[in-house]
């Protein structure tokens, strides 16, 4: 048993608005060892996105939304502590309602500040995976303190019932799922903004609408993201951000060395 927050009432909150968050999920001293982490793999100028070309997603316009390193903890032991942490697995556990979870891959996403930062477009995750069933979900954790101004979440309310859309591509500015669901004729629901100091989390859906600003502020924006894939989720062959394609059958569990179990 591990001791997670997560209660029925917000398993239900969460199934309804496809997001929830949770202030203070983590204590200062254990973010600042995250923290420190994530910049000694900036100054180390550890490989970026890998494996995460097309989509928009690779040049220098990419980077002015944020530069993202991914599968952190296959080289950075004090970022595995956190990304095999039984506390936040196991609260994604619950909330998506699964029998285990296993870590699709980590991701620090580090928005810069300054006049050239983008915004993070208005997008759904799971158009990016390669999984059949809905309900794979990411833990977002603020390694900063985290508000509007520096480029904050912000989720739309419910938006995951839409079920599965388009891609929408990070790197041209503009592009965005909430404004071609509008097109569409389709309400959706007005955003909330997702400030909270750091070592706060919030879970969201793959398939709810979310976004973050450019980062107005003269400081780097540092999160990090842990993407659960529940047991009821298998794999549909093309790229697995992580490498493991190859190795892996389509239509089966993602049953592979880089997608270990961590709660359940
Ligand atoms: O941190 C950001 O700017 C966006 C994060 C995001 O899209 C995600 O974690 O799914």
């Amino acid at each position: 048993m591990s001791d997670s927050p997560v209660t029925d009432a917000d398993i239900e909150s969460y199934q309804e608005s496809g997001f929830i968050q949770y202030k203070g999920f983590f204590s200062p001293e254990e973010i600042s060892v995250l923290r420190d982490a994530i910049d000694d793999a900036i100054s180390a100028n550890r490989d970026r996105i890998l494996g995460a070309e097309g989509g928009g997603r690779s040049g220098g316009d990419y980077e002015k939304v944020f530069n993202q390193m991914v599968n952190l903890w296959t080289d950075y032991p004090a970022v595995k502590e956190f990304s095999f942490n039984e506390r936040l697995a196991d609260s994604a556990r619950r909330l998506a309602e699964a029998r285990d979870v296993r870590i699709y891959h980590d991701h620090a996403m580090i928005k810069p500040g300054g006049e050239e930062s983008r915004a993070t477009n208005w997008h759904q995750d799971h158009p990016y995976w390669p999984m059949d069933n809905l309900g794979p979900l990411s833990a977002w954790v603020a390694v900063d303190d985290v508000t509007v101004k520096n480029g904050c979440l912000h989720f739309c309310p419910g938006s995951h019932k839409f079920g599965l859309q388009e891609g929408i591509k990070l790197g041209i500015e503009g592009e965005s799922i909430v404004d071609k669901m509008k097109e569409r004729g389709h309400d959706v629901v007005e955003p909330v903004a997702m400030e909270m100091a750091a070592g706060g989390v919030t879970f969201h859906h793959g398939c709810n609408f979310h976004y973050a600003g450019p980062n107005q502020t003269a400081n780097p924006r540092r999160a990090f993201a842990v993407i659960y894939i529940p047991d009821y989720v298998n794999f549909t062959g093309g790229k697995d951000a992580a490498g493991a394609s190859d190795e892996m059958e389509v239509g089966k569990p993602w049953d592979h060395p880089l997608h270990p179990v961590l709660a359940g």
